[in-house]
């Protein structure tokens, strides 16, 4: 399962019932009603937050309840309000309920979402006293918090993609210009679920960066993981091809423009950057590489060792 899309249930708490209760006093045998009312119940929050990356915590838990809240007290004391339930999900997480109808649009780091509210609570027989009727005997039931089913996607909001043939070190750059904490190993399709890196810029111009699994020659017939992760890479603006230069990157890049040709031809008219990865490796032919990618924008790092990668950050910036 890849955890870009997920169904779970919610349900926010009750509200505290209110209860009936009359005051005892010394000497004041018939004190007058005083049953407080019911806390709210918890609502169910959803919070966007840059340091989630994937929506992996809904694989083990599919549940999330709020606190109900407690019981009025007597002495017109209100109950205590339920806390609510926050639910952290990365910053792109959509939100329905099961008819696709969208509850939530969470787009920006720390935006909030109350997706289910807590039940009010009832009133205490306090609240019922009226002229007519001084001692009510009577008080409500606190109301059922929401109860939903929902499905969360995660609509990768990037600026940014990363293709790439496998261990060409899209995942290595990504953690090197980012917060994201992909793993990284010298074995193909280390990445198996699309990451996302946000990235300080220049010029306060912050972006993320989708991570997504290596692309092979075939894919578009469906070799390797296929090309169904482009979905998410359709809507950045610019895409940078990962290139490993010790590994004929001229030829990979032909075949990665082919098979994405295939996917879909809008994906080719993005702005997009070479990235000749790998030069604490080899280094040579900075020349041929500029005349064999004439018109593309070229730059040359090693994401292992964080090397010029000011330089491409920059253009990033610029170029959003
Ligand atoms: N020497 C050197 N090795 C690198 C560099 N960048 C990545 N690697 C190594 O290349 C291998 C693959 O790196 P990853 O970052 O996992 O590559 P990937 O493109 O994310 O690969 P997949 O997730 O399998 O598609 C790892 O062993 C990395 O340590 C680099 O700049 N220099
Ligand atoms: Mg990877």
């Amino acid at each position: 399962m890849f955890a870009d899309y997920a169904k779970i249930s919610v349900k926010a708490g009750d509200g505290g019932n209110g209860i009936i209760s009359f005051r005892r006093e010394k000497y004041a045998p018939k004190g007058g009603p005083d049953g407080g009312n019911g806390g709210f119940g918890g609502n169910i929050v959803f919070r966007a937050s840059k340091d989630e990356n994937t929506l992996r915590l809904f694989r083990f838990k599919r549940i999330f309840k709020a606190e109900n809240g407690s019981a009025g007290g007597s002495n017109n004391k209100t109950g205590k309000s339920g806390k609510d339930k926050i639910i952290i999900v990365p910053v792109g997480a959509i939100v329905k309920d099961l008819d696709g109808n969208v509850l939530a649009d969470l787009n920006e780091n720390n935006q909030t979402a109350i997706i289910a509210k807590g039940g009010r609570g009832g009133l205490g027989n306090a609240a019922f006293t009226s002229s007519t009727n001084r001692a009510p005997r009577f008080a409500k039931e606190g109301e059922k918090g929401e109860e939903l089913n929902l499905v969360v996607e995660l609509k990768l909001l990037a600026d940014v993609g990363l293709v790439g043939f496998p261990n060409a070190g899209k995942s290595s750059f990504i953690r090197a210009v980012s917060d994201a904490k992909p793993q990284i190993a010298d074995y193909p399709f280390t990445t198996l679920e699309p990451h996302l890196g946000y990235v300080e810029g220049y010029d306060n111009k912050d972006f993320i960066v989708a991570d997504i699994p290596g692309i092979i020659e075939g894919a578009s017939g469906g070799k390797g993981l296929g090309l169904r992760f482009l979905r998410h890479i359709e809507r950045t603006t610019i895409l940078l091809f990962v290139l490993d230069i010790t590994d004929e990157p001229l030829k990979s890049f032909n075949k990665l423009l082919k098979e994405l040709e295939s996917y879909n031809m809008d994906i080719l008219s993005k702005k997009r950057a070479i990235v000749l990865n790998k030069i604490d490796i080899l280094d040579e032919d900075r020349e041929r590489y500029a005349y064999e990618f004439k018109d593309e924008n070229l730059f040359f790092i090693s994401a292992l060792k964080k090397t010029n990668l000011n330089e491409l950050l920059i253009w990033i910036s610029k170029n959003l």
